[in-house]
């Protein structure tokens, strides 16, 4: 394709100048408040900062921007309520730096490219509203009135309404996310990709179709009094810092836990809570009991031989599983038996790549444990076979019983701080028959049934050319997804690519023919309107809703509240005489809030339940056990394949994983200090024998290559790092390592792209 602008499509390949330490043997301590403090004071100032984190996750304050995990009910410690990577996430919205008509004028969208995300993301909050002109290399400022009538002029010239694409990352409030769902469906389509769809999407599929809700059943309490709790395919040292105080009051309650992942990562091995002096006296609470360096992507195989060694444990005479249970609330158990029959546990446990005392040390636990809880993230949801991974997980909790009881059940640990809520306002590109039909009856039109496309296939239809006009809530869509170069084109493609954004990223440059920046307030700033300040409202990770109110002056006076962008955007497009009131409507957020308690379940009396710093939990089948909705009105086992990756003697498996310093695509700086890499991100991580094998050193620099098809996609500089990680795997950070994904490999039935199994080969660069 003839690129009209010289835009470089990834960040910048030049090293920054890489320090080794070693890895750190336990997470937070007194150096995560210090670097708390750090982030917030160099963006801020030291007052300001401290002034705004006493504000954070305190009742009437704002929700960290950062991850879902929830806030125990008890909230209120002295300092606030808050981890390193919070703080961190906040010195990033509340960062003084600005980027403005000014800069943009300076700065050619040509020369940014240049940079790299961490230097684009230091640049600034984003101040005006901005619009980059066909064949201008420099975006220049627009009125809000303009940019608003530029958009629905462009969308009203659609041949049709799926020529349009509306894409949601999740940090969006759960009024501005509904006011989205309900606008592309008022326009005519389904086309609500969002970013779940790179992300929990294969748990959503998995949980809905063996428990019937796509959500995880457990409450923050049910982990204080777990037997068990599984910790499989994450690493919540980094990101979900505060997942470990909850791990810590697990094991103070005689509580164990299994980890299982290629890497024995810092924040699993101990923590020292830095909210408690305690902690640094006594040194910590050590968490992981048993560590399962499992293979990447062979967690089938693993969960497989734990299931069936429970089983035949069972069979001698043991109560292992849970008969009744079984009987009583599921279907399949027979069929599971017999695929058990078929497999060879030491095979399995080979495959794995498990040592078999280390298996059966997590056997002694699981065995007699009743309270198992399994936390998982995108250790087991970016695969090809990832629902089958969680339904693997599944298998074994409905085995134990351990569904819908206090202590037990499933935990998808959610990314994005309301990525949840907003799927649970209706951002999904397969609404359900019930959701339309509410639809229809509280606003009198008639949604589109038709299913829309979801993020690969969104890209695959701009590329195609069958959309045309690219519209994100939020979100960096050109660097989180995969196939960069492919996006990149799909994205340039487009008549009109919009972005309602907080701060400048990658995707700001890769313009369709005219692109438009709205700027938007960010969470942790007041939101005044006729006078007051007004408040909006999220869903953590376990399905609690509650209020969140900024305390910060915005970051400048032009910006625009997400919901009101949306409405104005509705109105220019569908016109003031619409049955739907849409400017009137998105400034008043508790008439909103009424509109989705009388369209979706669970939300009745939605302003009442959140006034007063009140919150409440949204309806959930598997934490009661209520499988009614399913067929035989009882929860599924389902039989699921071990993997089969047959590795050429050169080929690897790379996992494309967070470092400790980044927000998805988010730099917030150069260090990963748990894994003792310091001022670099190009860095890989490789098993001594590989290396050995691979004539590679510490230190070497190497390209990566993945061949799926014709095309061969490349990374290129990478410095080799010597890792405890299994033979034959490697790990990277993402989205320097997007470029290798191709837009085709996706997990089956979730679409997710295949961010932790990767095929690749590596060049050493003389
Ligand atoms: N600070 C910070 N917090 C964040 C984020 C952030 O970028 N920074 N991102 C947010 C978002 S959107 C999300 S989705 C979550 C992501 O949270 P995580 O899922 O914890 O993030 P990843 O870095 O992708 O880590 C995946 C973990 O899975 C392991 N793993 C990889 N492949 C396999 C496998 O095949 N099997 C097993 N068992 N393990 C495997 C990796 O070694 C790594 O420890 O975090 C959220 N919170
Ligand atoms: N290779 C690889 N690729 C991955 C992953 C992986 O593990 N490996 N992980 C995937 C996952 S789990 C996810 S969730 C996606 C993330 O994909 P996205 O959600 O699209 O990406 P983010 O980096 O979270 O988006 C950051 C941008 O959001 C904007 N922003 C921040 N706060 C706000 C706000 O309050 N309102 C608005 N309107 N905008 C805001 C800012 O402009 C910022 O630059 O990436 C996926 N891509
Ligand atoms: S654990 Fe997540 S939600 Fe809690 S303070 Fe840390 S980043 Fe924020
Ligand atoms: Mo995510």
């Amino acid at each position: 394709m003839r690129r009209k602008r010289n835009v470089q499509v990834v960040s910048n390949e030049k090293f920054t100048g890489i320090k080794y330490t070693e890895p750190a043997s336990y997470a937070a301590g007194f150096s995560a408040v210090k670097v708390s403090l750090d982030h917030l004071s160099k963006e801020t100032g030291t007052l300001r900062g401290i002034k705004i984190l006493s504000k954070m996750n305190q009742k009437d304050g704002f929700d960290c921007p950062g991850c879902a995990w929830p806030d125990p009910d008890d909230k209120r410690s002295v300092l606030g309520e808050y981890c390193e990577n919070g703080a961190k996430a906040l010195a990033e919205e509340a960062t003084l730096k600005k980027v403005g008509p000014s800069f943009f004028k300076l700065h050619s969208i040509e020369e940014l490219s240049q940079w790299s995300d961490f230097q684009l993301g230091k640049s600034g909050r984003l101040t005006e509203p901005m619009i980059l002109k066909p064949d201008a290399v420099h975006y220049e400022a627009i009125s809000w009135s303009e940019a608003f009538d530029k958009i629905g002029e462009s969308l009203k010239k659609l041949d049709h309404p799926d020529e349009a694409i509306f894409y949601t990352s999740g940090r969006s409030s759960n009024e501005a996310a509904f006011l989205w769902g309900l606008f592309a469906r008022a326009f005519g389509t389904n086309n609500l990709p969002d970013c779940s769809n790179m992300c929990h999407e294969s748990s959503g599929v998995a949980l809905a179709e063996t428990l019937g809700i796509g959500k995880g059943s457990v409450k923050l309490d049910d982990l204080y009094k777990a037997e068990v709790v599984m910790i499989i395919g994450q690493n919540p040292g980094t990101n979900h810092p505060r997942m470990l105080s909850a791990l810590q009051k697990c094991k103070e309650a005689g509580g164990k836990i299994i980890s299982i992942n290629p890497l024995e990562e810092a924040g699993l091995k101990k923590f020292k809570n830095p909210q408690r002096i305690k902690d640094s006296l006594t040194g910590g609470t050590a968490l992981t009991d048993v560590f399962l360096q499992v293979k990447i992507n062979e967690d089938i195989a693993l969960i497989k031989a734990i299931n069936k060694v429970l089983l035949e444990k069972h069979a001698e005479g043991n109560a292992f599983i849970n008969e009744t249970f079984i009987s009583d609330k599921t279907h399949g158990f027979e069929q599971l038996k017999a695929d058990l029959q078929n497999h060879n546990s030491l095979r399995l446990i080979e495959q794995a790549g498990i040592r078999i005392e280390d298996f059966n040390a997590a056997i002694a636990l699981l065995a007699p444990a009743k309270k198992i809880i399994i936390c998982w993230a995108m250790g087991l949801t970016q695969h090809k076979n990832a629902v089958e991974n969680i339904r693997e997980c599944v298998n074994l909790l409905l085995l134990k019983g351990s569904i819908g009881i206090p202590g037990g059940g499933t935990c998808p640990v959610r990314g994005h701080s309301n990525v949840q809520g907003d799927r649970s306002v209706g951002i999904m590109h397969h609404p359900s028959e019930a959701l339309n039909k509410s639809i229809a009856q509280n606003f009198g039109f008639t949604p589109p049934t038709k299913h829309g496309s979801d993020t690969v296939h969104a890209i695959k239809d701009m590329h195609e050319g069958r959309a045309k006009v690219f519209i994100a809530l939020g979100g960096n869509f050109a660097a989180a997804a995969s196939d960069s170069y492919y996006t990149a084109e799909a994205l340039e493609k487009c008549s009109l690519t919009v972005n309602i954004s907080t701060k400048l990223n990658r995707t700001h440059l890769i313009a369709g023919e005219t692109s438009i920046i709205l700027p938007t307030l960010g969470r942790s700033e007041k939101d005044i309107h006729n006078g007051s300040n007004r408040k909006l409202s999220v869903e953590n990770s376990m399905g609690k809703v509650h209020s969140t109110r900024g305390a910060l002056e915005p970051a400048s006076s032009n910006l625009m509240s997400e919901p009101e962008i949306i409405g104005r955007i509705a109105e220019a497009t569908l016109g003031a005489a619409h049955v739907v009131p849409w400017k009137a409507l998105s400034c008043d957020y508790e008439s909103i809030r009424n509109k989705i308690a009388a369209t979706i379940k669970g939300f009745e009396n939605y302003n009442d339940r959140i006034a007063d710093n009140k919150e409440f939990y949204l309806p959930n089948n598997a934490r009661i056990a209520d499988f009614s909705k399913l067929e035989n009105g009882t929860a599924k086992f389902t039989i699921n394949q071990v993997s089969n990756h047959q590795l050429e003697a050169d080929e690897f498996l790379l996992m494309t994983v967070r470092s400790h310093d980044q927000f998805n695509t988010t730099i917030y700086g150069l260090d990963d200090r748990y894994r003792g890499v310091h001022n670099e991100r190009r860095v890989i991580f490789m098993n001594a024998v590989d290396m050995k094998k691979n004539d590679v050193e510490e230190g070497s620099v190497v390209n990566i290559t993945s061949t799926y098809d014709s095309v061969v996609r490349r990374a290129n500089n990478f410095i080799i790092k010597s890792y405890d990680i299994p033979q034959q795997n490697l790990a990277a950070y993402f989205p320097e390592t997007n470029v290798l994904i191709p837009i085709d490999q996706y997990a089956d039935r979730s679409n997710t792209p295949i961010s932790k199994s990767i095929r690749v080969r590596i060049e050493k660069v003389q």
